[in-house]
């Protein structure tokens, strides 16, 4: 379906089903725009246009055919008293998924249109029902993971993080203010006195969005989750840990090399984190056509994994082969696991590797040190539920390019350069802040962020 947010009046009353696909004892469809009462009213047992705002009433939707389609309850909000800010109908249906069609193509038949994903929160951005961040928020909350992504989105819905932007703005336009004064009077010098206190202003925002830029390192890890990549030679207990960690016998496990041949992939919840791990066919010389795809597959999901748990039997000298592979990996996130410690009769060879742990995938012991290894190497700071991270890429690269226009002012500033310069740089960086809350937002970028919405929302 073609996106068609840019072609509709922005009013236009549209519908669609507001609860996930598939059967249930209740769905929602939601109806908006400024014909929503007038079309309820057209499929309503009762007078819509009567009905008291704001409060729940039973009757049935009829079709054009004067057929009865479902028994519901319907709940009228009056704009600007609702979510996108106009005249809002809710109607309650029975949840199975014919049903549920049935009662939303009864209102598209009266005249609604499908609505596209993630209109019904363009409309509330624009009604100014919310700033571009909450928006942004509302889809990062409905599809949050893990318990940690749903903090950090919340703090975006509570509007914490368009406050911060929308301060900085403030602090920029009296800088701009105070700075053009000059521009409009060359002969005079800027005080000393000013320069410091403008300078200070300046820093004290480029030292905030350094911060903000830094915690995205984080916050895309925290939104999007962790990619854990299970690599090791034959019957070093890849898969005998993933069972481990996911507490069932997902993968099989034999005492015979080879046993894995495809990648598993399964979910895994370590304290506030979402992780995705992958357990691999281990790595050896073979002639076998298959093993050898499911080698190639190995180290291709250990690249684009964030970390990989390289595992090492420790009854075992470390083999040429594992140190060939070991030479292929990034330091930083790789973590050494030496396995088989309950049978291991000597300590594990020493190995040029920051992050090493010693575990018992058979026995299980460790496998708590180990996550807890695994929490504080994934993230660069312990998270915090009560600061404001950058979990968005868009925000991300909005930050970024601020930063970098605050920073030349501050040298254009320090060197004496031509305010009428420096000036252009702080209003190019609100400029870039402003596409944060959507102040400097163009329809392109717009169509762009709430096609990624669900359906409905
Ligand atoms: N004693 C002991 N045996 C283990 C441990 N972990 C795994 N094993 C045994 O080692 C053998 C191989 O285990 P797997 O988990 O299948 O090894 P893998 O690395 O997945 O092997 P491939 O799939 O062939 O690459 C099995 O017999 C396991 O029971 C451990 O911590 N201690
Ligand atoms: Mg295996």
């Amino acid at each position: 379906m073609e996106f068609v947010h840019n072609y509709r009046e922005s009013d236009a009353t549209i519908a669609a089903i507001a609860t996930p696909p598939g059967d249930g004892a209740v769905a929602m469809i939601r109806i908006s725009g400024r014909n929503a009462f007038v079309i309820a009213n057209s499929i309503f047992s009762k007078n819509v246009l009567h009905l008291e705002s704001h409060k729940v009433h039973y009757g049935k939707i009829i079709n054009c055919k004067k057929e009865m389609v479902d028994e519901v309850l319907l709940l009228p909000m009056n704009g600007p008293y609702s979510y996108t800010g106009e005249d809002t109908i809710e109607i309650f249906c029975h949840g199975g998924s014919l049903i549920t069609k049935q009662v939303l193509a009864t209102c598209i038949e009266a005249g609604a249109l499908l609505a596209e994903p993630g209109e019904f929160t363009l409309k509330a951005f624009r009604n100014g029902k919310m700033d571009l961040t909450k928006a942004e928020a509302v889809q990062s909350f409905i599809s949050a993971k893990s318990e940690a992504a749903l903090k950090a989105s919340s703090m975006h819905l509570e509007g914490k993080f368009h406050k911060t932007i929308s301060s900085f703005q403030t602090k920029l336009t009296n800088v701009t203010a105070h700075l053009e004064a000059y521009v409009d009077f060359p002969e005079e010098d800027i005080a000393t006195d000013t320069k410091e206190d403008l300078l200070a202003s300046l820093t004290h925002i480029k030292n905030a969005l350094s911060s903000f830029k830094k915690s995205y390192s984080d916050g895309k890890k925290i939104k999007t989750g962790v990619k854990l990549c299970l690599l090791g030679s034959p019957n070093v207990g890849k898969s005998s840990l993933l069972n481990a960690l996911l507490q069932k016998e997902r993968a099989i496990v034999t005492p015979i090399p080879g046993t894995t041949r495809d990648s598993i992939e399964e979910d895994l919840q370590i304290g506030d984190l979402h992780f995705q791990i992958i357990d691999t066919a281990g790595i050896r010389d073979t002639e076998d056509l298959i093993e050898k795809e499911g080698i190639k597959r190995s180290h291709s999901l250990s690249q684009s994994a964030d970390i990989t748990l390289f595992l090492l039997d420790s009854t075992k000298n470390v083999s040429k082969e594992e140190l060939q592979t070991l030479g292929t990996l990034c330091k930083k996130s790789t973590l050494i696991i030496w396995n088989k410690i309950d049978i291991s009769k000597k300590p594990p060879e020493s190995i040029d590797f920051p992050h090493i742990v010693s575990i018992s995938a058979l026995q299980e012991t460790g496998i708590t040190e180990l996550k807890n290894y695994l929490l504080t190497m994934t993230l660069e700071k312990p998270f915090s539920k009560e600061e404001v991270i950058l979990t968005n890429e868009r925000h991300f690269q909005a930050i970024s390019k601020a930063l970098s226009t605050i920073e030349k002012a501050i040298e254009g500033l320090k060197q004496n350069l031509s305010l009428e310069f420096v000036v252009i740089d702080i209003k190019d960086a609100m400029k870039h802040l402003g596409t944060i809350i959507g102040t400097n937002i163009t329809e392109d970028v717009l169509d762009a962020i709430f096609s990624t919405f669900c359906l409905g929302k």
